[in-house]
């Protein structure tokens, strides 16, 4: 009996199972969106630059446009990155999530993503930032309506 277990163990750990219900789900960490500084701050973007994010007008029920701008180290604009924004109410996830959407480059190299802020409540924005197709940063800023 005991020896039947550990054959259990062992096929699960080597993954002898067909994928479905019983796979895995992958590690946590390399999904995470960690919270960020608030908005206005110099939050770190890999070891050569940084960037600010914040809505362009306080944000209230309705239409808002999320800018996240990037700098090298010294303060020059960057617009090497592609940066993306997902929407959601984490109390209702799916509810109202925007899916992951790309931000547009404005003239003057700020990085705009319109959001549609469709009811009260808490909200939470996923921030992706790719450079050359490698992930950067993920990170989650999260606010209340
Ligand atoms: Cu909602």
């Amino acid at each position: 009996m005991r020896m039947a277990l550990l054959g259990t163990c062992l096929a699960f750990t080597l993954g002898l199972f067909p994928s479905g219900s019983l796979m895995a789900a992958p590690p946590a960490d390399s999904k995470a969106f960690a919270t960020l500084a608030k908005p206005g701050a110099k939050v770190p973007l890999g070891k050569e630059h940084y960037f600010t994010y914040g809505f362009t007008q306080s944000p209230k029920l309705g239409n808002a446009v999320m800018r996240v701008e990037v700098f090298t180290l010294d303060g020059k604009r960057d617009r090497t990155f592609s940066v993306f924004g997902d929407a959601d109410m984490p109390s209702m996830r799916g509810a109202h999530s925007s899916g992951r959407k790309p931000f547009a480059l404005s003239n003057k190299g700020a990085y705009l993503l319109p959001v549609q802020l469709v009811m009260p409540g808490d909200w939470e924005i996923q921030f992706t930032f790719e450079k050359n197709g490698a992930t950067v940063l993920r990170g989650a800023y999260l606010f209340d309506l």
